[in-house]
């Protein structure tokens, strides 16, 4: 039985997804912004539209762009979506970034950075959705992606700080993750964590112009070597490493000619089908651990008993396991 005032908001949401549909971009971003929030109410619009939404996604390629602070990421993304839109795509452009609680985020801090393409009719840029989870950001993004992709736009570009966890979230909701490098080597090289590298799908070392150019060049060399000593994630894909200057635009039409050989050696039928149906599975169950954690939270019992137990759990007195396992209990008997 549909509560009427569930009725009602799924019926204003199917007019939502018809806008949306239609590239009413006003629509896109107020959508955006109801899946954003975590109001209850808000949740339960949110999940009309996106089971409207969900059987329009999909039909777009998406790119997860890591680097450390500094690398040129959004120097790239300008360049990169620019060149995307002149071949006919539309571009949206979303970002993962925990750590930002600042309004506009990280995306929008640096509007100048993507002047062009933030003005570009055929471009959605939007910052990442602030949260105190990671889980909780990188689902916002994930639904996010689904309504930009119903809007019809065909390069998902999910941007992200190579600083942390989120490299993982990002790599799991996109098909090719680039990972943008700096023209540096040796010490800075052991600096870039073994794990995002193998993450990489592709992995492009930036800033090769002026007088960095023969630091990329020698950096691509030492990044190649480097990953002829990690096993490949995909038997069927050689990640290479190029070299682009994202502020003259070198190097990217290489970029879009490996990101078009990998979606022919993995082909939409085979791997990549296969990583989104894994992608898919890993979203349920995180959905399943988030919402469990939450509802966990809110109980009225373990509430009341959390201070004083991770209080001692502090102090010594009583194991992190006993801790939780008196806290489950209390759960479960609530
Ligand atoms: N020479 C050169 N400089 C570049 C290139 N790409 C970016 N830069 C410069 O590097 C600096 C950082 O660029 P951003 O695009 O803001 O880098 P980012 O990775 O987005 O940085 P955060 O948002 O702080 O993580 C800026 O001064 C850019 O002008 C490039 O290809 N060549
Ligand atoms: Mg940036």
């Amino acid at each position: 039985m549909i509560e009427p005032a569930t009725e009602n908001a799924a019926a204003l949401d199917l007019t939502a997804i018809d806008a949306i549909r239609q590239g009413d971009r006003r629509a896109l971003a107020r959508a955006v912004t109801l899946v954003e929030s975590t109001r209850p109410d808000h949740r339960t619009r949110a999940a009309a539209l996106l089971a409207a939404a969900l059987p329009l996604s999909g039909k777009s390629i998406r790119i997860g762009i890591s680097g450390v602070p500094g690398v040129g990421k959004s120097t790239f993304i300008e360049t990169f979506g620019l060149q995307a839109i002149a071949r006919g795509h539309r571009v949206a452009v979303l970002a993962v970034d925990p750590s930002s609680q600042r309004t506009g985020g990280s995306i929008l801090g640096d509007k100048t950075r993507m002047e062009m393409l933030s003005r570009h009719p055929s471009a959605f840029i939007r910052p990442s959705p602030a949260g105190n989870t990671l889980g909780g950001v990188a689902r916002r993004t994930r639904e996010a992606m689904l309504l930009v992709e119903a809007a019809g736009y065909d390069v998902v570009i999910v941007e992200t700080v190579g600083v942390g966890q989120s490299e993982t979230a990002v790599a799991d909701m996109v098909d090719l993750f680039l990972l943008l490098l700096p023209p540096a080597g040796g010490d800075e090289l052991q600096g870039i964590k073994k794990g995002i590298v193998e993450l990489a799908d592709l992995i492009v070392v930036n800033k090769a112009d002026g007088p960095l150019e023969s630091a990329a060049l020698h950096a691509q060399a030492e990044y190649r070597h480097a990953l002829t000593l990690l096993r490949p994630a995909d038997p069927a894909w050689t990640v290479p490493v190029l070299r682009c200057s994202a502020v003259t635009g070198t190097g990217m039409t290489e970029i879009w000619q490996s990101i078009a050989d990998y979606q022919t050696a993995l082909g939409p039928t085979a791997g990549l089908d296969r990583r989104r149906d894994q992608q898919a599975r890993a979203w349920l169950w995180s959905e399943i651990r988030e919402g469990l954690l939450s509802t966990f939270q809110a109980d009225p019992q373990v509430r009341r008993r959390l201070p004083e137990l991770e209080a001692a759990v502090r102090t010594g007195w009583v194991t992190p396991a006993a801790a939780a396992e008196q806290l489950l209990q209390s759960f479960r008997a609530g």
